[in-house]
């Protein structure tokens, strides 16, 4: 298998986290949908990071699908086995990945030109990505002994919050998720797939 996408997405990030947690032995490469267009739209012509390869040659995308296939290949879920905590996990995964989409959004509206900026867009993506962090925080338990997709999923907007648009999402803002972030992104699973921040 080979995951295609840079690790500044937090979409590509999770997935490589996953899989790794899952015991799977993949391929990567950093190529981006915007600097690598050609090299990327030859791998898929829809350029979405993250794309995975899969061992037979079919090209997926969208990381929930890939991280769905990943657990068939590994024959084994992240998830809680028992169906109360893993209601839960499902539930904080929402959130995070309401989080990643919005903290993305964010980005990308602040990419365009002022005069093609949507100011109350803008105000609505950014109060939605702070709801999610801070239903998140709230939800999350940071000192579980082991990480689950849902807690993945929260990390990786942080992630990616901090990295990229830090003066939208205030760290002291957030303590708890910050302290608990510090903790996850100091484990040998998290430095082996650092945020790319070139
Ligand atoms: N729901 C998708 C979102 C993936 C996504 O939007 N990735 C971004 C990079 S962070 C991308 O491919 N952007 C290029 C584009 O949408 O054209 C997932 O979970 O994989």
């Amino acid at each position: 298998m080979h995951l295609i996408g840079m690790l500044d997405s937090p979409y590509v990030r999770r997935c490589a986290i996953s899989g790794t947690a899952l015991g799977l032995t993949f391929q990567h490469s950093s190529i981006s949908v915007f600097r690598h267009m050609d090299r990327f739209g030859a791998i898929n012509p829809l350029y979405k990071a993250p794309s995975l390869i899969a061992a037979d040659g079919t090209v997926l995308m969208d990381s929930a699908l890939i991280l769905r296939h990943f657990e068939d290949v590994a024959g084994r879920s992240l998830y809680p086995a028992d169906p109360a905590a893993r209601l839960k996990d499902l539930r904080l995964e929402g959130l995070g990945i309401v989080a990643c989409d919005k903290a993305v959004g964010v980005e990308y509206e602040r990419k365009r030109p002022e005069a093609q900026r949507h100011a109350p867009w803008m105000e609505r993506i950014r109060e939605q990505l702070a709801t999610a962090l801070r239903l998140f925080e709230a939800q999350a338990d940071f000192a579980a002994s082991r990480p689950t997709p849902g807690l993945i999923a929260g990390l990786m907007a942080w992630g990616f919050s901090q990295f990229v648009i830090p003066e939208y999402v205030k760290a002291s803002s957030f303590p708890k998720l910050a302290e608990g972030a510090a903790h996850w992104e100091a484990t040998p699973l998290f430095r082996q797939w650092p945020i790319d921040r070139e």
